[in-house]
C-alpha cells in the first residue's frame, strides 16, 4: 500500500522508504515544511506536524526526531534539527569535552489513516563520539555511537543503521500496522 511521508528532510525519507519497503509499503513522498511548535515534548511536536496535514487522504505518515544529551539538560532534543542547520556537530563535541557524553536519538513518528491516528516510538542508547567519523547517512550520524557499537552511525550502512536506530525501531512498529490492516 502507498504511504504519504510528509517531510523536508531526504536523509529520514531514504531510511524511512527503506524501513517500510519491507512490510511491502511504498512511501510517497511529500515536501511540505511542518510546525515545530516550543515544546520539549516529541510527542507534541509530532501531534502537531499530523494536525497540519489533515488535509491529505490515504495513510499519512510524520515523524520528529531528536538527539538528547542528560549532560547537557537534554539538548538538542526537539531543537535538533536547528541547532544542526546553525552550528554543525562542532560545538556540541567542545561542550562535551568535560561532560559526561551518554546521549540518547528518539523518534515519535504520527501515522493517520482517516479518523484514527497512531503514535510509535523508538530510543537509541550510546553515547558521543570525541570526533565526527563517517560519511554515510545525515545530521549527528558521524558523532553519534549506538550502545553495543565502536562505530558512529555514518560509519555504518543505511541497514546497519536502521537494525538499532530510533527510526528503525518506530518504522518497524508503523510497518506492523500497515501490515496488519492489509489482512
Ligand atoms: P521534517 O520536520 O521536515 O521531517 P527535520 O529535519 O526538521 O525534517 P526533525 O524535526 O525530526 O526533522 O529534526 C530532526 C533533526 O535531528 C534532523 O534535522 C537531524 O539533524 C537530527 N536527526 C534526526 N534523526 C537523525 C538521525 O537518524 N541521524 C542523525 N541526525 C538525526
Amino acid at each position: 500500500m502507498d504511504v504519504t511521508l510528509v517531510t523536508t528532510n531526504p536523509g529520514k525519507l531514504r531510511e524511512v522508504r527503506a524501513l517500510l519497503s519491507e512490510f511491502g509499503a511504498v512511501v510517497r513522498p511529500l515536501r511540505r515544511a511542518l510546525p515545530e511548535p516550543q515544546s520539549d515534548s516529541l510527542d507534541v511536536v509530532a501531534r502537531a506536524k499530523l494536525a497540519a496535514v489533515s488535509d491529505l487522504r490515504g495513510w499519512v505518515l510524520v515523524e520528529d526526531s531528536g538527539l538528547f544529551i542528560p549532560s547537557l539538560g537534554g539538548f538538542p532534543g526537539v531543537y535538533s534539527s536547528h541547532i544542526y542547520a546553525i552550528w554543525g556537530l562542532d560545538p556540541i563535541l567542545e561542550l562535551l569535552a568535560r561532560r559526561p557524553r551518554a546521549a540518547v536519538f528518539r523518534t515519535v513518528a504520527g501515522l493517520r489513516r482517516g479518523r484514527t491516528t497512531w503514535y510509535l516510538t523508538g530510543e537509541c542508547d550510546g553515547t558521543i563520539a570525541t570526533s565526527a567519523r563517517g560519511s554515510g547517512g545525515f545530521g549527528f550520524d558521524p558523532i553519534f555511537i549506538p550502545k553495543g557499537s565502536r562505530r558512529t552511525f555514518a560509519e555504518m550502512s543505511e541497514t546497519e543503521k536502521g537494525v538499532v536506530s530510533h527510526r528503525g525501531r518506530a518504522m518497524r512498529s508503523v510497518g506492523e500496522i500497515l501490515a496488519e490492516s492489509k489482512k
